[in-house]
């Protein structure tokens, strides 16, 4: 059981509306990963901004944040070893036109703007601690076995 670690993870609108939450859920619990907190929810601008701070000088920011508040999404926390660099693995690129069939992005997307999924950046050290504190408070994630942790790891 080393390198345990969290991973903020969310389905953002266009998921949700396509009924693609359970899909999303479902690879990532039979993969091995463990689900320590969840919440659905509709994100307001001032969150918006702070997610997605580091593209505030991009030409595609206002779009994005009106995107990713304009429906419900589930945001999530799921913990494992090596967690965010394995979501990421099993999103696909960014733009899901780039994405390998079998991604969730490659599975379920066409467009860049439309990509289903958001995964913290294992290139970013420290982005999955830092979107996790913005979306949860400590109290709303639950520490937990799966009855099946020594069948997963060695
Ligand atoms: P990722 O979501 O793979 O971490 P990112 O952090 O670079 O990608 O960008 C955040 C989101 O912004 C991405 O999921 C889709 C959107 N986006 C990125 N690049 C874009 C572009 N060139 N045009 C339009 N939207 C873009
Ligand atoms: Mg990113």
């Amino acid at each position: 059981m080393s390198d345990q670690e969290r991973t903020f993870v969310m389905v953002k609108p266009d998921g949700v509306q396509r009924g693609l939450v359970g899909e999303v859920i479902s690879r990532l619990e039979r993969r091995g990963l463990k689900l320590v907190g969840a919440k659905f929810m509709q994100i307001d601008e001032q969150l918006a901004h702070e997610h997605y701070a580091e593209h505030e000088d991009k030409p595609f920011f206002e779009g994005l944040v009106d995107f990713i508040t304009s429906g419900p999404v589930m945001a999530m926390v799921w913990e494992g070893q090596d967690a965010t660099r394995q979501v990421r693995k099993m999103m696909g690129e960014t733009d899901p036109a780039e994405s390998a069939p079998g991604t969730i992005r490659g599975d379920y997307g066409l467009d860049l703007g439309r990509n289903v999924i958001h995964g913290s950046d294992h290139e970013d050290p420290g982005a999955n601690e830092r979107e996790i504190a913005l979306f949860f408070d400590d109290e709303e994630l639950v520490e937990w076995e799966r009855i099946d942790e020594t069948w997963l790891y060695e």
